[in-house]
Formats: structure tokens, C-alpha cells, sequence
């Protein structure tokens, strides 16, 4: 029986205090003894931001790479060997700015891993910079007169391209955003939780007090994750309020069933012809 505190990491972690990562590290921790998925089990992979330290604290495989790239390299290791779980941690510049078009090319492949977001809408790493989710007129040590272009909704963005599972988690809300983690890790194919995170030294207009305000369980009130026109609908926000928890979920086939090849076990056990690679990249 896997337990949360099996993994249990003592790396020294100099996230801020009160940092909204903490919350997303214990719900992943939940949501991985809740599948009772054994570390061996489990890759997390990151590229570069304090979001991508993530893998450092969770005692398991990882891999910890270039910045806005962790999409790339998970969609590599997962056709490897598709018998792990795979994780993706990023921030919300690593994803959607560095990473963007990685992005997209997951979504369209559906390759089956699940993506965590930590949407601060700000870089946290490089002390404060405006992010494609940060709010137009945010302002910060750089962008003085507030940033001039407008946010991203990756939400929207990703129902649009066809994404399988949406869902948009909160910091603060542990056991909610455990459980979406674990379905998002449950269903065969892409799935996106973008989490509303709380950056407590360069954000200081999106607090655990704002969003206390605002973020509302949409599966509490009837919510049917089947429902297209519906979760559009939650992509945005209600007036002030922010709809949470799982928006969208559709049967899909996910990228390692499209890969015959992949039919007779996991890659990394199939026998090769070691000659016939080594003269194929020789005479490339
Ligand atoms: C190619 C490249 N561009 C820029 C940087 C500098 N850089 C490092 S982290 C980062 C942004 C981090 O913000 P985010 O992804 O939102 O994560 P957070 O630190 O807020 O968790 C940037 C711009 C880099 N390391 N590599």
C-alpha cells in the first residue's frame, strides 16, 4: 500500500514560505498513494522556473531539463516506455510562453501524460516579470506602466484545440486539486490542470485571499464534464467569481494507442537491430 509520505523528499526546498507550490506538492503526493502508483512507477519531468523545481521534492524518477522543453521530453520518455505515469510541472511562462508550442503539439497528439500548471501568472524564478497569463496593466519592476498585452486563457485555449480533460485546479484547495490530479493520472490520454497559484513575493493582487473570494467548485453544482458548450463556459470567469475542478472529459484515443509498434509491450523491451540503427544514422 503507497503511501503520500513514501514520497517523501528531504532535498533543502528554498521555495518562499507560504509559496502556493507546497499545496500543489502534498496534492500530488495524495493523488499518487490514492492510485497506490509505487515511485518506480512515476517520471516527473520539468524544464525551468521555481514551478520546475517541483520534481526535486517528491521522491521519485525525474527529470529536470531546458526551459518551455518539459513537454518534448515527456512525450519521448512516455513512448519509451508507456507503462509509467508520466508528470509535467510547469509555470505558467515555462508552459505557456517558452513551451507554447509544445503545448498545442501535445494536445494535438494527445500523448498521455498528465500536465500541472502552476499558473502564478507572473516568473517567478527571474524576480517578476509579467507572464502570457499575467492581467494587462499588472505591474512589476519592469513593466512600470503595467504589461501591455492582454492574458492568455489556456483553458479556453486548450478546449478549443480538442484537449480530452481540462480542468482548473486552486493551491489552496488540497483535496479538490488531489483529486483532479488523480483522475487527470487515471485518464488515458492529455490531460490539463491548470492551477491557480499563489506567488507570495511578486504577485501581490492574485493572494490565497483574492482567490478565496472567487474560486468556486464547479462539480459541486452540477457541473457535467461532458458537456462542450458548458465548459467553455467555465474557460471564463463568472463576473468575479472563478469556476474550479474538472470543466471538461471526453473519451479519446490517446497517442501510444496509435503507435502499432507500441502493441507488443513497452519500447524500451523491444529487441532492435543494433547494426541496422547504427548504419541508418551513420548514413544519414
Ligand atoms: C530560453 C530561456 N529563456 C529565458 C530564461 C530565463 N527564465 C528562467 S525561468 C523563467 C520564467 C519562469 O516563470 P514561470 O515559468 O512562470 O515559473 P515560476 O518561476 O513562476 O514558477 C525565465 C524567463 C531561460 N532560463 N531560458
Amino acid at each position: 500500500m503507497v503511501e503520500a509520505a513514501d514520497y517523501q523528499c528531504d532535498f533543502e526546498n528554498k521555495w518562499c514560505p507560504g509559496c502556493g507550490n507546497f499545496g500543489i506538492v502534498n496534492a500530488m503526493k495524495d493523488a499518487l498513494a490514492a492510485l497506490d502508483l509505487p515511485a518506480e512507477k512515476v517520471l516527473l519531468v520539468s524544464g525551468i522556473g521555481q514551478a520546475a523545481k517541483t520534481p526535486h521534492f517528491l521522491k521519485c524518477n525525474f527529470f529536470h531539463g531546458l526551459h518551455g522543453r518539459a513537454l518534448a521530453v515527456a512525450t519521448g520518455a512516455k513512448i519509451a516506455n508507456h507503462d509509467i505515469s508520466v508528470l509535467v510541472n510547469m509555470g505558467d511562462g515555462d508552459c505557456y510562453g517558452e513551451g507554447g508550442n509544445h503545448f498545442l503539439a501535445a494536445i494535438r497528439r494527445n500523448i498521455d501524460i498528465t500536465l500541472l500548471v502552476h499558473d502564478n501568472r507572473v516568473y517567478g524564478l527571474t524576480k517578476g516579470q509579467a507572464s502570457p497569463t499575467s492581467d494587462r496593466g499588472f505591474v512589476t519592476r519592469i513593466q512600470a506602466e503595467g504589461a501591455r498585452s492582454d492574458p492568455m486563457n489556456p483553458v479556453a485555449l486548450a478546449l478549443s484545440q480538442g484537449a480530452g480533460f481540462v480542468a482548473r485546479g486552486y493551491c489552496g484547495s488540497t483535496d479538490q486539486l488531489g483529486d483532479l490530479i488523480r483522475q487527470g493520472l487515471e485518464y488515458p490520454g492529455f490531460s490539463l490542470i491548470d492551477i491557480l497559484q499563489v506567488c507570495v513575493s511578486f504577485n501581490h493582487v492574485n493572494t490565497y485571499d483574492w482567490y478565496r473570494e472567487r474560486a468556486f467548485d464547479i462539480n459541486e453544482n452540477g457541473h457535467q464534464p461532458g458537456d462542450l458548450q458548458a465548459a467553455m463556459k467555465y474557460a471564463y470567469p463568472e463576473g468575479d467569481r472563478i469556476p474550479t475542478g474538472l470543466i471538461y472529459r471526453k473519451e479519446t484515443v490517446p497517442f501510444t494507442q496509435r503507435i502499432r509498434r507500441l502493441n507488443a509491450g513497452p519500447l524500451l523491451g523491444q529487441e532492435y537491430d543494433r547494426q541496422r540503427v547504427q548504419s541508418l544514422i551513420r548514413d544519414a
